[in-house]
């Protein structure tokens, strides 16, 4: 006789009968298992193993072997640029690109970022100097630029924060006038567009991130772009030490080499990688769907008609929300959702750079930012499904904010 299967297991409600349903105040977890931000998304293990195990039988493992080359070819394919040349993160991809601009003195960049931005900047020995961000896109606001700009400014940093395009236009009218490079930190852009076109082909140089917590991961790993022959010629030098062949040496570089193994990984995503973005357009559809009419909160939207990954699931706070940003984040962890605060402190109020004489600018946007932003899981880990009933408890907690608030910890 066959056995019995067991009874599935019901799922915890999302919307909660009474405030200590919550599993902040003693209820049952929503979720049996912790969601993360930042959790990679693979191909199926079996092709992951094929193309690591291609390069062990080659061994060929680094120094711009067939799998980076194939990585480099694809990439610049996918994002119609002449030059795109694979390092192995984005922060000293992000070194060598200013490097190879020759670029001395300030750098005029956000404050809203990941703080490798500008840690890639003062590990150069430039001077980080920042603005403010705008607040449709969370990119460097042009007017900050042209208040900050002065003849010390060596170049401009911007970045695609989410993967939404920043001001490039404006950005690069300013670059021209100066006679100044623009480097974009398009860390999170992989998929996305503006313009009708894909991002990496703006500005003097672009900087996108394969790290694992990114759509398109190669473990480690990143891509600079650009369509300036005589750019890529340097960085390719500099990434390998200046070492252009045998026993020459042409400048100072350093070794910013991305291996085989993360080739290999890169490649087997980028496989699936259209089918992810898809994925998670049906998420940020979910939480949406969800999240209508959840009172004080706003869910980023991509850029109308331009293409978009939905990597980060970006909401915010208004002030009109019942509960503050931290106490939902304290929440959603006892739910098992790793909800995550990118990216506060801003890098002006980070060290070094809070502690420079004259102490921190004021930089409104990115403060408000700092405290009211918080990102939801994306990727293969989580189903649309669940991104609903994510989307429906937290709107159940904003719609009874009051209450749920009165016995949470006060926050400031
Ligand atoms: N510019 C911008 C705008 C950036 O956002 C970044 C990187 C860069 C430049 C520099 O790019 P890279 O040099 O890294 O290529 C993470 C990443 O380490 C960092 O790459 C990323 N931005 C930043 C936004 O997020 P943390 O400190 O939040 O990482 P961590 O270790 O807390 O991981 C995040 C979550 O991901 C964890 O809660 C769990 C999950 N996770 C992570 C890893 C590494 C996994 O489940 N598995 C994993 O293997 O910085």
């Amino acid at each position: 006789m066959p056995m019995p299967s067991p009874p599935a297991s019901t799922p915890v409600p999302a919307e909660p009968a009474r405030l200590e349903d919550l599993a902040l105040l003693g209820g049952p977890p929503l979720f049996d298992r912790m969601l993360y931000v930042g959790r990679p998304s693979m191909a199926p293990d079996a092709e992951v193993h094929a193309r690591i195990q291609s390069a062990l039988d080659r061994r060929w493992l680094t120094n711009d072997g067939p799998l980076v080359q194939e990585l480099e070819r694809r990439c610049g394919e996918r994002l119609q640029v002449p030059h795109c040349i694979a390092v192995n993160n984005a922060t000293l991809g992000l070194e060598v690109a200013l490097r190879a601009l020759g670029v001395q003195g300030e750098v005029l960049l956000p404050a809203f970022t990941f703080i490798g931005t500008a840690h890639a900047v003062q590990w150069l020995g430039l001077t980080p100097v920042f603005g403010d961000v705008c607040d449709a896109d969370h990119g460097l606001d042009p007017a900050e630029v042209e208040r900050r700009i002065t003849p010390a400014t060596g170049a401009i940093l911007a970045v695609h924060l989410w993967g939404r395009a920043c001001a490039v236009e404006a950005l690069e009218a300013i670059a021209r006038r100066h006679g100044i490079p623009l480097i974009l930190d398009a860390a999170h852009a992989m998929g996305c567009g503006h313009a009708g076109r894909p991002l990496g082909s703006r500005g003097t140089v672009e900087v996108f991130s394969l790290h694992a917590t990114k759509g398109l991961n190669a473990l480690e790993g990143g891509l600079i772009t650009t369509g300036d022959a005589a750019l890529a010629e340097r960085i390719r030098l500099m990434r390998n030490f200046g070492i252009p062949g045998e026993d020459q040496v042409r400048c100072v570089g350093t070794n910013a080499k991305m291996n085989e193994f993360s080739a290999a990984v890169g490649l087997a995503n980028l496989d699936h990688f259209d089918d992810l973005c898809v994925h998670n357009q049906q998420l940020h559809a979910a939480y949406g769907a969800a999240l209508a009419e959840a009172p004080g909160l706003r869910l980023m939207q991509p850029e109308p008609g331009q293409a978009f990954s939905h990597h980060y699931i970006v909401l915010e706070l208004l002030p009109t929300a019942t509960l503050h940003r931290d106490q939902l984040v304290s929440l959603l962890r006892a739910e098992n959702v790793y909800a995550r605060r990118y990216f506060r402190p801003g890098c002006h109020q980070a060290e070094p750079y809070r502690s420079r004489p004259g102490g921190p600018p004021v930089l409104p946007v990115t403060e408000r930012l700092g405290q009211t932003l918080l990102q939801l899981p994306s990727g293969l880990q989580i189903t649309p499904e669940e991104a609903h009933r994510l989307g429906r408890r937290l709107a159940w907690c904003l719609r009874h904010g009051d209450a749920v608030a009165t016995r949470l910890p006060r926050m400031a």
